[in-house]
């Protein structure tokens, strides 16, 4: 009986199924729940509206069918992609009975069928498609170039305006797709793109694929700015750029880059690296030219060849003696700067932010290809592999004398509980998940929140001035200095290699900075010391940012707090006025219980919580606010300091 039932249950799939299927899957879901599609609402959601429409060309040029792609702000922050690929399908869908092009831009998870095979390698986020941005956009309009005709088509609110029709003649040898669309500001709570960010992505996928023509325009500014991206020497140049320094300063890359093309079972390897005498690893990979944040197969095998490679080398030369220790991946990385980039039929991305590279075999043919080529290399250009190995053998010294300080501050810390830092106003509780440390802007706004704590779960280390920038530092100068060993002793979890969450002594550090550019950079500048040496605090959620009030209302006897400007001018219009309204320009001009009341009281505070889902970005923001470059971190920090997510 039960198989009976089955069967005609398949049959029924079979008759109706795919057209049902595809009906229902409307754009609804994704007005009613847009995080579940793009992440989130807020400016990173914004642009990965863009991402989605600029991948669809890049995918085009991937197929080598377009080596062209232009993208235009308008001045209203609508947005226009144009790329010269085949121009989207336009013939009628055989199951929809639609342009298939009006399938792309209505129905849920299209794509990929149409042309028949397989069309898209999805990742992440990546790949949910036209029809998202549509369902996203207060208007959308496509344009398809194709066999001599021009057609249009748009929709408002994911909802055809006008079917797709013929506009114009065109030349018969003309062919691409035009799509011009702008985000719906009912969605979402930012609505104006970021120059820096797109074209720092831009940048990004002119560098991936040799000789794609990229384009910007942007309009908003008076005049239009323009930009032009196009690199014959694709990763190679990419290298260059990140190893670029700023005007006036002299050059510190230590040799050519390296360069290795190759492919192997329908894998294609390209790799570009160049040292400096920098001391950070500047290590980014790509598959299928998503950046893969989280690394992978392809990383791994890459960096276990190099290690062996490198050592080997120095051995053989007798740079390394027979009982020295071997040189590690981490010293042998100090001041490189790799571009890794592999393409493969079928990417499985995984980790928490799909950006890890999953599959297996992409490790033993990165590691073979990597072994060999680097091994000649080495081989060839000696003087080049002798400045490698001596950089690498410094590096293991600088670790070496780091490693010792951390250990005689770890002995000091476990016989005597005086080693924690004198500033350190800690709190009587002794159970981690209770305890919260305030890390606060200042001696004197620190003795604020020291009268204003609950000093039973509340611990505060005040921090003077600005911290060291961590990222151009190495670690043994970095463990040198006062604030940011105050810090680590305070933690009690040590650091990268020796790290240990189990051993933090709380589980809400609490960064609490003015609302200005200085208090911007000095979160920011702790923000980077975590991601880089305590990257698991992040993982694990324990890194909160304060939000202290921007306003205080005074209305007759009440007292209102506002933390935006719409909040300001929300909590005016509802009083009818005010007298006084003051801005806080700083945490010192709260006194201790105002303090306590808007920002640190459990019942009534509200904290943003640092979190992985927003690791990608948050490199991005770290790289373009640690860069050299002095222009965009500045308008980068005015925009953004009062961004991130709400978490209660
Ligand atoms: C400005 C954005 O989307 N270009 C674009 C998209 C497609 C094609 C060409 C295309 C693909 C195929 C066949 C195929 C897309 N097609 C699809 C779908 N630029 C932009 N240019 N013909 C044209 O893959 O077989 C989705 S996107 F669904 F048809 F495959």
């Amino acid at each position: 009986m039960a198989k009976q039932s089955n069967e005609s249950l398949e049959q029924e799939i079979e008759k109706y199924g795919a057209e049902r299927i595809e009906i229902l899957e409307g754009l609804d879901p994704v007005r009613k729940r847009p995080g579940m599609y793009i992440g989130t609402t807020s400016s990173r959601g914004l642009h990965h509206l863009l991402t989605e429409i600029v991948d669809n060309a890049i995918d085009e040029a991937l197929m080598g069918v377009c080596d062209h792609i232009v993208v235009t702000i308008h001045p209203d922050n609508s947005i226009t992609v144009e790329d010269n690929g085949r121009g989207m399908p336009v013939d009628l869908h055989p199951k929809l009975g639609i342009p298939a092009v009006e399938v792309i831009f209505t129905v849920l998870h299209a794509g990929g069928k149409f042309g028949g095979g397989t069309y898209k390698v999805a990742g992440g986020l990546h790949g949910v498609g036209a029809s998202v941005v549509n369902a996203l956009s207060e208007w959308l309009r496509v344009q398809v170039k194709r066999e001599g005709h021009l057609y249009e088509m748009s929709f408002i609110k994911g909802e055809r305006h006008q079917e797709l029709r013929v506009v114009d003649q065109i030349p018969p040898e003309e062919h691409g797709t035009i799509v011009s669309f702008k985000p719906d500001p009912s969605v979402f709570e930012e609505l104006i793109f970021d120059e820096y960010l797109i074209t720092t992505r831009l940048r990004e996928q002119a560098f991936l694929n040799k000789g794609l023509h990229i384009e910007f325009y942007d309009q908003r500014a008076m005049p239009t700015t323009h930009q032009s991206f196009r690199y014959q020497g694709g990763i190679v140049e990419f290298v260059q750029f990140l190893n670029r320094v700023e005007e006036g300063k002299e050059k510190d890359a230590l040799h050519e880059p390296f360069y290795l093309e190759k492919s192997k079972d329908d894998v294609e390897v390209e790799i570009a690296w160049q040292y400096t005498s920098r001391y950070q690893e500047n290590l980014y990979s790509y598959a299928n030219n998503i950046h893969t944040q989280e690394g992978g197969s392809h990383e791994l095998g890459f960096k276990v060849a190099l290690t062996r490679t490198v050592n080997d080398y120095a051995r053989r030369f007798k740079i390394l003696k027979d009982n020295d220790d071997s040189l590690s991946g981490d010293d042998i990385r100090e001041g490189l700067t790799v571009v890794l980039s592999v393409r493969l039929p079928e990417p499985q991305f995984e980790g928490q932010t799909k950006t890890k590279l999953g599959n297996p075999e992409v490790r033993g043919i990165v590691e073979t290809l990597t072994s060999e080529e680097v091994g000649v290399y080495l081989e060839e250009n000696p003087a080049v592999a002798k400045r490698i190995v001596e950089k690498a053998v410094q590096s293991a010294r600088a670790r070496e004398a780091a490693r010792k300080a951390r250990e005689i501050a770890r002995r000091g810390s476990a016989l005597d509980i005086s080693a924690l830092p004198g500033k350190l106003a800690d709190c009587s509780s002794r159970d981690p998940a209770l305890a919260e440390i305030y890390l606060v802007e200042g001696d004197s706004a620190g003795g604020t929140v020291k009268s204003g704590r609950d000093r039973r779960f509340q611990a505060v280390l005040p921090l003077r001035g600005k911290i060291l920038n961590v990222e151009k530092s190495r670690l043994d100068k970095i463990l040198g200095h006062e604030e940011i060993r105050a810090l680590i002793t305070a933690m009690g979890t040590g650091i990268s290699g020796n790290f240990d969450l189990e051993k933090a002594r709380y589980h809400k550090v609490v960064i609490m900075t003015d609302a200005d550019v200085d208090g911007s950079h000095i979160r920011t500048l702790l923000l980077t010391f975590f991601y880089r040496y305590m990257q698991p605090l992040i993982e694990a959620g324990y890194i909160y940012i304060a939000q202290p009030p921007l306003y205080k209302i005074v209305k007759g006897r009440a007292t209102h707090y506002a933390y935006s400007d719409a909040e300001r001018d929300r909590i005016l219009k509802q009083i009818g006025g005010s007298n006084n309204v003051q801005r806080y320009k700083g945490l010192g001009e709260m006194n201790a219980s105002q303090l306590w009341e808007t920002t640190m009281d459990p019942e009534r505070r509200t904290f943003m919580r640092v979190g992985v889902e927003d690791a990608s970005y948050a490199e991005e923001i770290f790289n373009t606010l640690m860069g050299e470059k002095v222009e965009p971190r500045r308008n980068f920090i005015l925009r953004h300091s009062k961004e991130a997510r709400l978490d209660v």
